[in-house]
């Protein structure tokens, strides 16, 4: 039986790129697509023509398809939305909010739609508006997130829809694949091991800070804000954190935190910057290329998924 997700988009592998802003651009983007997965470019905070550019780029370097992540807090997403259906991108993410509004012209202009969504209510009604699937993501993702384990969310998820789920959040390698396909997903969106790879337009310090991290590197900040992101842990999480106990004016946390992605992105500013990356960001110990990413990825979780167990079953 052939995967859902595989057929649906034309993909040989069912493994989404994480739709990560200023991080999932080219050339990351189109190669994960040659590699057999979707790349997806992350629209937050990008200028509508450089969304433009940039779905240009990817059309240049493969005939693969491919997505565009638009992040719902970004104030134009409106022209963005615009700019997606003139290009007839092959899929449409969001994230960090509901598309509903622009679901119809999504829709209309025969996009694929897959909501990231948090809670099971949520991907119920992303079911009901029409989304084509759903992308379960577990707080152990990193940058925005909700409150529920990918391990719980997954199969809850997958009970309440019957559009396929990608899961997504800790997972890194075939052994994270292999558990998400167990969950009854049909495919993994996939971040931070993709940010610390050969392809990824990142600084050298942000990557290389990534393979430093150990399992308890990450933070949560911004809880109290209601808007809660996971970073590895740093001199500016640490004021922020300070700040939040305090109950300081939330004007003073945002005027530190902004910016604080491109800093990290572009200029590798190991203090000043939110580098935003998952708890599984401790698994990750080298630089690799993306097809080998992948093809290791999917090789580990086919191996896991036909051996069997080692107990009776009854
Ligand atoms: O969106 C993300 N992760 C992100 S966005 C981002 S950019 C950023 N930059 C600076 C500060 C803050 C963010 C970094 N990481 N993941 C997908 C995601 N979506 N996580 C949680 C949600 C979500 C939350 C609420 C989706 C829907 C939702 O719906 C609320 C509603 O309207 O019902």
């Amino acid at each position: 039986m052939a995967n859902r997700i595989c057929e649906l988009l034309g993909i040989r592998y069912p493994i989404f790129l994480g739709g990560m802003a200023h991080v999932a651009r080219e050339p990351l983007v189109s190669a994960v697509s040659k590699a057999g997965g979707v790349g997806i470019i992350g629209a937050g905070g990008m200028p509508p023509d450089e969304l433009a550019r940039q779905i240009e780029l990817v059309r240049r370097a493969t005939d693969r398809p491919f997505g565009v992540n638009l992040m719902l807090m970004d104030p134009s997403v409106p022209e963005q939305v615009e700019v997606v259906v003139r290009a007839r991108v092959p899929l449409v993410t969001t994230g960090a909010g509901s598309p509903a509004k622009y679901m119809d012209a999504l829709k209309e202009a025969g996009i694929l739609v897959f909501p990231v969504v948090p809670a099971v209510k949520l991907a119920v009604r992303m079911e009901r508006l029409g989304a084509d699937g759903v992308i379960a993501e577990g707080m152990e993702s990193g940058g925005h997130i909700g409150t529920e384990t990918t391990m719980a969310l997954v199969p809850q998820i997958v009970d309440a829809v019957s559009v396929p789920v990608v899961a997504a959040g800790g997972i890194a390698d075939g052994r994270g694949m292999a558990a998400a396909l167990a969950l009854g997903a049909a495919g993994v969106q996939v971040g931070t091991r993709f940010l610390a790879s050969e392809e990824a337009p990142v600084h050298e310090d942000y990557k290389r800070a990534v393979l430093k991290a150990q399992d308890r590197d990450t933070i949560i900040t911004g809880r109290t804000l209601g808007r809660p992101v996971r970073c590895l842990a740093n001199k500016l999480t640490k004021t922020l954190a300070r700040y939040e106990a305090e109950g300081r004016d939330p004007e003073e946390f945002e005027s530190l935190a902004v910016g604080g992605l491109r800093r990290a992105v572009y200029e590798g500013d190991l203090e000043k910057g939110s580098l935003m990356a998952g708890q599984i960001a401790g698994l990750i110990r080298d630089i690799k290329p993306v097809a080998e990413i992948i093809q290791d990825m999917v090789r580990k979780a086919a191996e896991i998924l036909t051996r069997g167990v080692d107990f009776p079953t009854p």
